[in-house]
Formats: structure tokens, sequence, C-alpha cells
């Protein structure tokens, strides 16, 4: 009733509808189809927050938003593993323990280019520098360190010219933007010496096969399309992509980030990465859904949310935490006391459920079947282990009641395997998977007819641009949007620990997990330290132009001086009260690094 008042004395782009990452594929589906019937492609999920500007840069210059490669021809393949903001030992402990550490004692070469030491540094248990570099940069300076390495291609002859030549498109503006680049300069700019950085820039050029994995501390920047832009640049220039054990590779975050995705819960397509006004694509979605779908872009989740009062006078809100989850939280929970209506379907009461007037309880994955969609494109079913409470309903079956009871047709399904059927009809990539196709292993998309195999690695002949041609655009430094100051002395920089996950909702409900790091907690070099009159161990108070929180200092060398590091995961302390909530451009994901 709620949800039909705010239509009616709205109209629809009054609602935003926030799918989740958590849940199956049919449930998103059925999510952004509800706000779709209802009128709106307001809908969105945490891949704005996560890897939008991945997606945004690999869909304009290769073709498809998602890993170039799979797990398994990564670990075979494989020569060098160039892992970029992205820590894996403990934010992908299964890519790392089994497949990237059988690659190193494989032989592979891994480099790591992080502001911060983290057990990536160490799980490799391989000591020399030839094998394992860490370039510790400053935050914020990966353009210039991926210019450095870039330009040292560029002399050193290390171009692939003949895969350039076929393949690609754009190496002469690549040549220009670095004509004078200065590499001195730029190593100064990155705090790592030049050397380091053209030692890693040999061992990649000249590997037979190197990969590059990408993760927050690329993606999580106002330039955050341009930094993996230049992954792109040097994966081009050097030929390093189309093969196995090669490509450049965004490590997803949640269980089923790539999946909700490639089911449209986003604002500009519809499934399988369909343009909302691509007047074709939406025709056809329209013919099997039998209503009209709104031609236009919506809003993203962190607009909808900054857009309370304004445009939003209500949200529905399946499996995010928004309130921590997104940047200057202060401003988000204000925002929340002013929204007219919010409904919340989780799994346990979170602080933005703290705000519903309606919550919705959720029974949890190992509750009901669907699909997942991994990080290398691989569609798994899952299947349902044990009914935990009596007082709960699956997701799928929430949406198919509220679509029933708002719409009456169009949602009425008698199970989830029928939902997959009409994905599958609207969604190309998908159309050749069925359950039984799915089997025990899974298939990779693009699938597009019954009796495919799948691609374990995309673009073998050709890129699926509109050229076909791989596209190289050189790119220039941009400082983030807040740099420090006499005021603001430090630069802030937020990431993961292994025992917490995201907003801590269900890793801080666990005690074994808990143990470890119970709460939050900052880390300062020993010489910012001394200078603020900080010992370990000692309650400090981090303040932005947005916020404040006590944190627990950990004197430690593990960051770099200047910069400080703490976690999204604690409510008392909740590091997006600091964080700034300025946007990428064109992907629109907030600077959290
Ligand atoms: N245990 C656990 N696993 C998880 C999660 C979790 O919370 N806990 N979350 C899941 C999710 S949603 C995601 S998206 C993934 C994220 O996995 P990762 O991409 O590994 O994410 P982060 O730990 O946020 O950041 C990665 C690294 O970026 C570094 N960094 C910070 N600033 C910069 C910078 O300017 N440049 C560079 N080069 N690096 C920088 C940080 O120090 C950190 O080591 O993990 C997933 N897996
Ligand atoms: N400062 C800072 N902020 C960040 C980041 C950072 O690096 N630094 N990282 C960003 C990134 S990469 C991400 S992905 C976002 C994550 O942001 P959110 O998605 O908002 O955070 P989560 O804690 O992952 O929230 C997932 C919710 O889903 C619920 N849930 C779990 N399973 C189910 C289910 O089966 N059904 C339903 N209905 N609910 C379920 C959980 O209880 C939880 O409340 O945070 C972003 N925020
Ligand atoms: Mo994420």
């Amino acid at each position: 009733e709620e949800l039909e008042e705010v239509r009616e004395e709205y109209g629809p782009d009054a609602m935003g509808f926030f799918g989740s990452s958590k849940t199956m594929n049919e449930e998103n589906y059925l999510l952004q189809k509800l706000a779709r019937r209802y009128g709106t492609n307001n809908v969105d999920n945490c891949t704005r927050m996560c890897h939008a500007s991945t997606v945004y840069a690999l869909r304009t210059s290769l073709g498809a938003g998602a890993m170039t490669n799979s797990m398994e021809d990564l670990m075979n393949e494989a020569d060098v593993l160039w892992i970029q903001g992205a820590n894996p030992a403990e934010q992908h402990p299964i890519a790392n323990s089994n497949y990237f550490r059988q690659a190193v004692l494989d032989g592979a070469t891994v480099i790591q280019v992080d502001p911060h030491a983290n057990k990536t540094t160490t799980s490799f248990d391989i000591e020399e520098t030839e094998r394992h570099q860490h370039l510790q940069l400053e935050p914020g300076t990966d353009i210039p360190l991926l210019n450095i390495v870039l330009k040292t291609v560029l002399e050193n002859d290390w171009v692939d010219e003949e895969f350039v030549e076929e393949r690609t498109e754009g190496i002469e503006d690549l040549r220009e933007t670095l004509e004078d680049f200065d590499k001195e300069a730029a190593a100064e700019e990155c705090g790592v010496p030049l050397e380091d950085i053209e030692l890693a820039a040999e061992k990649y050029a000249t590997a037979d096969n190197a990969a590059i994995f990408t993760g927050m501390g690329m993606s999580q920047h106002t330039c955050g399309v341009d930094n993996v832009q230049n992954e792109i640049n040097l994966a081009l220039a050097t030929g390093n992509l189309g093969r196995p054990g090669t490509g450049v590779n965004p490590l997803r975050g949640q269980n089923n980030v790539q999946g909700t995705s490639d089911v449209g819960a986003m604002p500009n397509v519809l499934p399988g990465y369909q343009l909302v006004d691509d007047d074709e694509a939406r025709e056809s979605v329209e013919d099997v859904w039998g209503f009209e779908i709104p031609d236009e872009p919506g809003l993203t989740n962190v607009e909808i949310t900054q857009s309370i009062g304004e445009q939003i006078q209500g949200m529905y809100v399946m499996g995010e935490n928004p309130v921590m989850s997104e940047p200057n939280a202060n401003h988000v929970s204000d925002l929340l006391d002013e929204l007219g209506f919010l409904v919340v379907q989780d799994i346990f009461m979170t602080e933005t459920a703290e705000y519903a007037d309606v919550v919705l309880p959720a029974t949890t994955w190992a509750e009901r079947g669907g699909t997942v969609t991994n990080t290398d494109r691989r569609v798994q079913r899952m299947r349902p282990v044990q009914k935990v409470h009596e007082n709960t309903k699956h997701d799928l079956d929430i949406l198919t009641e509220v679509g029933t009871r708002l719409f009456g047709e169009g949602f009425d399904f008698d199970d989830v395997e029928e939902v997959f059927e009409e994905l599958r009809q609207v969604c190309p990539i998908y159309h050749g998977m069925t359950y039984d196709a799915l089997g025990e292993e899974g298939l990779h998309w693009p699938c597009y007819e019954p009796g495919d195999e799948g691609d374990p690695f995309l673009y073998e002949d050709e890129f699926t641009t509109e050229s076909g041609l791989g596209q190289i655009e050189g790119v220039v430094h941009q400082p983030p949007k807040e740099t420090p100051d006499e005021e603001y002395p430090l630069i802030l920089t937020t990431a993961r620990l292994e025992e917490h996950y995201n907003t801590g909702t269900m890793s801080r409900r666990s005690p074994t997990l808990n143990r470890q790091h119970p709460e939050n907690f900052v880390d300062i070099h020993p010489n910012d330290a001394e200078r603020y009159g900080i010992e370990d161990g000692d309650d400090v108070t981090v303040k932005s132009r947005r916020g404040e929180i006590t944190l627990t200092a950990q004197v430690t060398e593990a960051i770099k001086e200047g910069s400080i590091w703490t976690t999204p995961h604690f409510a008392a302390a909740s590091a997006n009260r600091l964080t700034n909530d300025v946007l990428d451009e064109r992907a629109k994901i907030p600077e959290y690094k």
C-alpha cells in the first residue's frame, strides 16, 4: 500500500530500489523487474561502490565488464601476477590459496602495488625481490606509477607490435601522452624508487604470459575509470590479452556482484547489459515482460540516497546497508531520518533497518536455491541445505508476493527455476543455460545458445567493442579531490580485514571472527605517530571535514608515512563518517580510497 501511495503521490521516479549481491540471480532479476514494472530505472547494487569504474573501462575498451580470464587458466599459464590495489590473501582467499599460490609454486612472479603491507605481501613465502616486489606507493598515485611502467615499455621496445597493429587502436595517443612525461618526477610523486618500478615493468613486459589483477585500490577513486584504463593500456601494448594466463582481471567483491549486474539490477542496463536507452533491446525485453520500460537511465544507489527529500521519497533496500557502506555517512543518516518510506529486506536487523518503516526478514543463502555468478563469469547453482528460522521468507518469495499484490501479474512463479527460464529469455549472455546444463560445475558466460560450452577466457580473436579492436588511451595523473593541507595533514585510506566482511552485519555476530579484531583501529606510521605524540594502543580521534571517530592507534610501518589506514567494518567507529561523497564522473563510484 505504501509503495503504491508513493507512486500515486510523487510518481515512480520517487522510489529507489537496491538489489543485493548477497542474493541469487533470480532474486535480483525479480527486484529489477519490480522496479521497472513500478515505472522506474532507479535500481542499482553494490557494484556501484565497488567495481563500477572497472566495469566502465573494461566495457568501453575491451567489450565486456568482467574478468577477461578465469582462475584455472591463470593458475596454469600466468608467469607474472600483477596485483594492483587488491589484497587477495585476505579478500579473495579462495583465489589466492587455490590458484595464485599454485601459480607461484610453479614459478610465477608476484608484483604487488599497494600503499599498505598486508597478508598478500607475505602469503607466497617467497623472499627474493627477483620474484616478489611490493611497490608501496602513495595512495592515489596509480596513474603516474603505471605511466612509468608504460614509458619504460615504450623506451625498451617491449611493445608487442604485431598485436598492437592488428588488434588495437590508440597507441599513438599513448605515445603522445607519455612523450614529455618525466619518470623521475613521477617516481618521486609515487614515493617509490624509479628502478624498482622499472624492474617490475621489465618482469611484466618480458614474461610469456602476464596477468593483471585489479581491486578497490584502483576502482574507488574519482579517477577510477582512468586507473583501470591504464592497466588495459599496459595489457594491450604488451599483447597480454586474449590468451590463457593473461588479461585484466577484476577480483569481484561480493559472492554474486557479477550476477547481480548481469541480470540488470543497474539503472542504465537491462538483463545482459542491454542499454535501457537502446530502443531495439528495450523492446525485445518489453515483448517478454508485457509492459513498457522507461527509456532513460535511472539514478545510481549513491545518487538515490543523496536525492532523499528532493526526487526520492521512498526506498526498497534488499540486502545492503547504505547507512554504513555509503560515503559521508553522517549525512546519509540525516537523509534517512527524513525519508518518507523505507523497506529493508535483510537477514539481520542492520543499522539501516533501524530507519525502516517495514523490515522483511529473509532466509540465508544456505536455506534456498537459485544461481550465482562468480568472479570468473561462471554461473553456478546453489542448492538449499536447511531451513533455519520459521518466521522468515526466501527473498524470491517476498518479491513474488510484493509484485503480485502490486501488479496482479508478471510475478507469479511456481519455483526459482521458472524465474531462471524467464531470465534466459531476456538475457542473451545466459540464453544457452538451463538448470540441467549448469549441472555441478556451472557454465561461463557468454553462453548464447543451448549446447554452448561458454567461454573461460575472452577475446581470443577479437574484442567486442564496436570496431572489434582494443582501445588504448593515454591518461594523466589526477590527484584525489581532497588532498592534505595544514588543517587536515594526512591522507586517509580505507580497506578490509580478513576477519570481517564489509559493514560487519554478519561477521561482527561471529565470536570467532570478532576475537582477533573486536573493534576498529587505525594504522599510522611511526614518524607520524611521533609527530602527533601518539603511542601504540592509544585512543585517537580521527577527523575529516565530514565527521570524526575514535580509533585505537596501531603504530606500524605497514602504512606509508603521511597516510593512515582504517576499515569500514565497525558500526561504533564507522569509517564512512569520514569519507568524501565525491564521485567518479562516469562510473559514479565514490572516492573511498
Ligand atoms: N574477508 C573479506 N573478504 C572480502 C570482503 C570483506 O569485507 N572481507 N569484501 C568483499 C568485497 S565487497 C570486495 S569489493 C572485495 C575487495 O577486495 P580488495 O579489492 O582487495 O579490497 P580492499 O581491501 O578494500 O582494498 C585493496 C587494497 O587497496 C589498497 N589501497 C588503498 N588505497 C590505494 C591506492 O590509492 N592505490 C592502490 N594501488 N592501492 C590502494 C589497500 O591498502 C588494500 O590493501 O573483497 C571481498 N572479499
Ligand atoms: N570506506 C569504505 N566504504 C566502502 C568500501 C571501502 O572499501 N571503504 N567498500 C565498498 C564496497 S566494495 C562495497 S561492495 C560496499 C558494500 O556495501 P553493502 O552491500 O551495503 O554492505 P554489506 O555489509 O555487504 O551488506 C550486505 C547486507 O546483505 C545482508 N544479507 C546477507 N545475505 C542476505 C540474503 O540472503 N538476503 C538478504 N535480503 N540480505 C542478505 C547482510 O546482512 C548485509 O546487511 O561497501 C562499500 N563501502
Ligand atoms: Mo565490493
